[in-house]
């Protein structure tokens, strides 16, 4: 076959056009697979995370300009762990994401987290409190407080406050972190020789607590220990005063009841409610104060907890996406991020320790006036 020049031309141009068209555009970023609860009954906590996440991003990605992008891809898991394991499969498979930052709720992470372990993609926990998640393996980590952390602290803070010698016991019995919270809390009560007058349980979803509020009144406790997830936690703190427990029973609770969507929901009757957070909005750090006042200026409402967790977590895996150059390599970016030191992030100084968990002081919020302000440290 004889061909002319100019025919020669154009094949070639030809094939180097459909190769163009072909060749999808290489990737200028970090791809960060988010994994939060939406919808369903975490959903209050989700869509801080998201908030927050989204504002670290948009602020990264400006500052970044042609340098190193993140590129964000963002999975709603429902608050069921078979929502979770559906895209976490899809995020590590089909987008072949770097790190995972979530899910939202420990229930779903215990599930979810082995398949990341197992294909050797990073985790980044932003909000699980429960034991035992680090410890899925090598390539899991958090930056949220544990129970263990931080209930022995409320417990220390309530006690020496109100002068506690017996409490009533509600927690629900079909959440991971739940009955973590309650077990720790039993703990730690037990430890600090103060009385269990009685445990009482629900289920998630449940509406009507006035069968175990009604026991828990007729024992006459200082307080209530409540291991809830907000909604929940709402329920029962406006049923407990309608029940006619006075305002003086604090109820006292574990992460479950750090989201403003308790104070939304119970309005007054959440006044006085004792929780330990990793973070209060009144932290003067000069990052603290900046994020707080980006934050409300982009979405009109102030953040929570959920949300500086969600903030910090992108920029600790953006630095050690830097680290690690750009972080598609994903074992680099795991190693990049166990050598997280001093960061300065929205949480106070953070490093991991050993076992990848968050290292940094805890605080002891109450509600008051319709807002977290700290009761201790
Ligand atoms: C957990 C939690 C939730 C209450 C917050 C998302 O701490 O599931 O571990």
């Amino acid at each position: 076959m004889k061909l002319s020049v100019r025919t020669l031309i154009g094949v070639v141009t030809s094939v180097f056009l459909l190769a163009a068209i072909a060749t999808p555009a290489r990737a200028t970023g970090i791809k960060i697979g988010f994994v939060f609860s939406m919808t369903g009954g975490a959903a209050v906590y989700g869509t801080s995370q998201k908030e927050g996440a989204r504002l670290a991003i948009d602020q990264i990605n400006a500052a970044a300009g042609s340098g190193l992008q993140i590129v964000p891809i963002f999975e709603d898991d429902a608050s069921v762990p078979q929502q979770g394991t559906n895209v976490f499969n899809k995020l590590i498979n089909g987008d072949k994401v770097s790190i995972i930052i979530g899910p939202t709720l420990s229930n779903t992470a215990k599930i979810t987290d082995p398949i990341a372990q197992r294909a050797g993609v990073p985790v980044l926990a932003i909000s699980n409190t429960i034991s035992g998640i680090t410890e899925i393996g090598d390539y899991i980590f958090r930056d949220s407080l544990t129970e263990n952390v931080v209930i022995p602290h409320t417990v220390k803070i309530a006690k020496k406050k109100l002068g506690l010698k017996k409490v009533a016991i509600l927690y629900g019995n079909d959440d991971a972190m739940t009955k973590a919270t309650y077990e720790v809390f039993k703990k730690v009560l037990q430890s600090s020789g103060i009385q269990i007058l009685g445990e009482q349980i629900f289920a998630k979803g449940d509406r009507d607590f006035s069968p175990q509020l009604t026991q828990i009144k007729s024992q006459n406790p200082d307080a209530i220990i409540v291991a809830a997830l907000a909604e929940e936690a709402s329920g029962i703190a406006s049923q407990a005063r309608q029940l006619g427990i006075p305002k003086t029973v604090r109820i006292i609770g574990g992460n479950g009841l750090n989201s403003p969507g308790l104070i939304k929901n119970a309005g007054d009757a959440a006044e006085g409610i004792i929780v330990g957070a990793a973070w209060n909005i009144t932290s003067t750090s000069p990052l603290n104060v900046k994020f707080v006042n980006d934050y409300t200026k982009k979405y009109n409402h102030a953040p929570d907890q959920f949300a500086a967790q969600a903030y910090a977590g992108v920029q600790i895996v953006y630095q050690a996406a830097k680290a690690s150059n750009g972080g598609a390599d994903r074992k680099a970016l795991r190693n990049a991020l166990a050598k997280t030191k001093n960061l300065d992030t929205v949480l106070g100084r953070f490093s991991f320790t050993e076992g990848r968990d968050a290292n940094h002081a805890g605080i002891v919020q109450e509600i008051k006036g319709g807002k977290f302000v700290v009761l201790g440290n």
